[in-house]
């Protein structure tokens, strides 16, 4: 057990990442921690593998799509602390059944830019001075960085809510899975033959926990299943310390956006319990704590990851019983 009390550098990242994956019994193969890729600076996308080898059934999350959402990675590495002392347990656990994927931090690169340069950074740090020959046949060349990477997944891409410009928040790149962030994620969620049951991605703010579309106001076929195990999740939450998430669309809960990641791992990655989970705050202004927004001080990550962790835990229960 790890006490989480400051948000970690990238380096301090995959230090905290090695010590957890040493902690287990290596004999037991009970954890692997491997990079899925690398960025444009040449950082690793670390990611953890957690589960007993009877496990058979596939879960992945990642966190830290955008830079400036720090609880986001810091929940994961929280989840991943007390998911390590569970496998450890002899106890029966869900890891008997799942193996659970962690990419704690997607965007390394925009995460340290926004730790030691803009606090409010969101994009990923890839320039954009080269891009002509792009997916509009016009030029999109600019000195402005980044692209939005909940912006460039290739499915109903740039349909609504994203920007051809790359000085904007929503940049959404010079064409679908240019990135490589996008395309490392992608390649995982592909190359693994294996059957994925369900794919959750954590930002912040907001607290709510939402599914696809968010091209689009349509929803999947499937939304009242989706809907269900989101509202055993969210529930299961709040029993913690009393904290309310919404549920819903994304795109009938917050706005229209296409080429986020939630809508290629259900549209294109065909997982069917695909949902963002917006952290805390609330951006309610009647809330106390929405004021802090992006910048939710660090002594939230126990509170905040605590109740992610059995929300997130009694929502793959209820995987359990159904397939
Ligand atoms: O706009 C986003 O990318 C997400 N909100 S955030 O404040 N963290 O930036 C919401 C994404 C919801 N999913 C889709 N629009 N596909
Ligand atoms: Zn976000």
């Amino acid at each position: 057990p790890h006490h989480l009390t400051d948000y970690l550098t990238y380096e301090q990242i995959v230090q905290f990442l090695n010590k957890q994956h040493n902690r287990s019994p290596s004999s037991k193969n009970f954890t692997s921690l491997f990079s899925i890729g690398n960025t444009y600076e040449n950082r690793s996308i670390w990611t953890i593998r957690i589960g007993k080898p009877s496990a058979r059934r596939n879960i992945l999350m990642d966190c830290g799509i955008h830079a400036r959402e720090f609880i986001s990675p810091a929940t994961c590495l929280y989840m991943i602390d007390k998911l390590i002392d569970e496998v450890n347990n002899r106890k029966v656990s869900i890891l008997s059944i799942f193996n659970i994927y962690i990419i704690p931090l997607l965007n390394p690169d925009g995460y340290e830019y926004a730790q030691t340069e803009r606090r409010m950074w969101r994009k990923n740090r890839s320039p954009n001075n080269n891009n002509n020959n792009n997916y509009y046949y016009y030029n999109t060349n600019s000195n402005c960085m980044g692209v939005d990477l909940n912006r460039n997944f290739g499915y109903h891409w740039m349909e609504n809510g994203a920007s051809t410009n790359p000085c904007s928040e929503t940049y959404a790149g010079p064409k679908p899975d240019s990135e490589l962030e996008t395309q490392s994620l992608q390649k995982f969620i592909k190359k693994s033959s294996q059957h994925w049951d369900a794919y959750l991605t954590f930002h912040s703010y907001g607290q709510y926990w939402i599914y696809p579309w968010g091209f689009a106001l349509y929803m999947p076929d499937d939304y009242i299943e989706l809907k269900n195990k989101a509202q055993i999740g969210s529930e299961a939450l709040k029993r913690v310390n009393g904290t309310l998430y919404k549920i819903g669309s994304a795109a009938n809960l917050l706005y229209e956006s296409a080429g986020g990641s939630d809508d290629w791992a259900k549209g294109v990655g065909k997982i069917k319990y695909v949902y963002t989970v917006e952290l805390r705050p609330s951006d309610d202004m009647n809330d106390a704590h929405a004021h802090f927004a992006f910048m939710l001080p660090s002594t939230f990550i126990e509170p905040v990851g605590q109740e992610t962790y059995v929300g997130v835990k009694e929502f793959l229960r209820s995987l359990i019983t159904s397939r």
